[in-house]
């Protein structure tokens, strides 16, 4: 199938007129996988479904958005573009602002963020600063820096973000047929998920499905905000990509989560590295741990007996399990080498 930019597929539910310059790298359009298990929910008759979007041109859905602030910043006569990230924002900031000539300027939580988003965003040749503090830090300078001087914020708090990333739901919606019962999410910021529900409304609203699903968003325990009602002074996860105290669009997670009739809980580490490794090791899908915790929190719905029999469950699977070699090193083994002789080989292996 020949891929399309994100907004010309879109074009007559996105913000743009015949002037905006059309800034793609052909994101969007990622599978549905649909998951084997857990085998939790075969015996009954649930199904899960897996919206890849680590299959982004820079692998995390954060391409969704970027294509349209960057056109629109563009369009608007910006000389340089500026995020707060964990990672996955600045390195598709600095992907699509390469890919308009524009600067990208991204400041960033130093020691926390993954080391293939690092790289990414080098490579790509944002201006990369890291400050000694957290994401909810780095996001206040950069609004203050975008304020002051001529640069264009790229966080999910420019909406030109939220409507590029409500696509998922049209996505998912074009493959089901209808929403599906429930979609779930890991929430860091909270844009996403904000987007998820704006973009199943449009849908709803114009006629194209007749159920709206209920959101389940997750959040890591040591950086659950909006679990606990209050700012998490210092957040803690090994989902450093939802490593967030205070999320900028709290109000929209709520409102999706209440007109939904859904949820908002907490998973952690733990659950988080379990669901991280059963995506890997029995779906075959590699993702980030902040991905992970959507399938966390579905396997404890799961157990729970809270998801009815014969729904359908899609889980947005955030960003690709490259971003984050670093925890996978931490988690898996590697034995060390033996000689280079076939039986060494197939003793190693368990042949024999
Ligand atoms: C893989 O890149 O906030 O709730 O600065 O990278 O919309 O924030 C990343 C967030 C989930 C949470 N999964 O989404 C950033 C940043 C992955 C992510 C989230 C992020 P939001």
């Amino acid at each position: 199938m020949t891929r399309r930019p994100l907004i010309e597929r879109y074009r007559d539910r996105l913000p743009v007129g015949p002037a905006t310059p059309v800034v793609s790298l052909l994101e969007g359009s990622t599978p549905l996988v649909p998951l084997k298990g857990p085998p939790e929910a075969g015996r009954r008759g649930i199904r899960l479904f897996a919206k890849y979007e680590g299959m982004n041109p820079t692998a995390s859905f954060k391409d969704r958005g970027m294509t349209l602030a960057v056109s629109k910043a563009k369009e608007a006569g910006a000389q340089a573009v500026a995020a707060a990230s964990t990672g996955n924002t600045s390195a598709s900031a600095a992907a699509y602002a390469a890919r308009a000539g524009l600067a990208a300027i991204v400041v960033l939580p130093a020691g926390y963020v993954a080391l293939g988003k690092l790289a990414q965003t080098l490579v790509h040749g944002a201006r990369v600063i890291q400050v000694e503090g957290n994401f909810d830090a780095a996001l206040a300078i950069v609004r203050e820096l975008t304020e002051r001087y001529p640069v264009a914020l790229v966080n999910s708090i420019n909406p030109y973000r939220i409507e590029g990333q409500k696509t998922i739901a049209f996505e998912v919606v074009e493959d089901l047929g209808e929403a599906p019962e429930f979609h779930a999410l890991p929430v860091g910021n909270a844009g996403n998920i904000t987007a998820h529900w704006k973009g199943y409304r449009e849908l709803a609203e114009a006629g194209a499905i007749e159920r709206l699903p209920r959101m389940l968003g997750f959040q890591a325990e040591g950086a659950a905000p909006i679990v606990r009602g209050a700012p998490v002074e210092r957040p803690e996860t090994v989902a450093t990509a939802i490593r967030i105290g205070n999320p900028a669009s709290w109000r929209g997670a709520l409102r999706a989560r209440d007109e939904s009739g859904g949820a908002i809980e907490a998973v952690s580490d733990r659950e988080i590295l379990e669901a991280w490794r059963y995506l890997a090791s029995q779906e075959g899908l590699f993702v980030e741990p902040a991905s992970a915790a959507s399938l966390a929190g579905v396997r404890r719905w799961l157990r729970e007996g809270r998801i009815p029999e014969g729904s359908r469950v899609v889980l947005t699977l955030t960003g690709h399990g490259l971003k984050d070699p670093g925890t996978a090193e931490r988690e898996v083994r590697l034995s060390p080498p033996v000689p280079a002789r076939l039986e060494a080989v197939a003793a190693a292996a368990g042949l024999v």
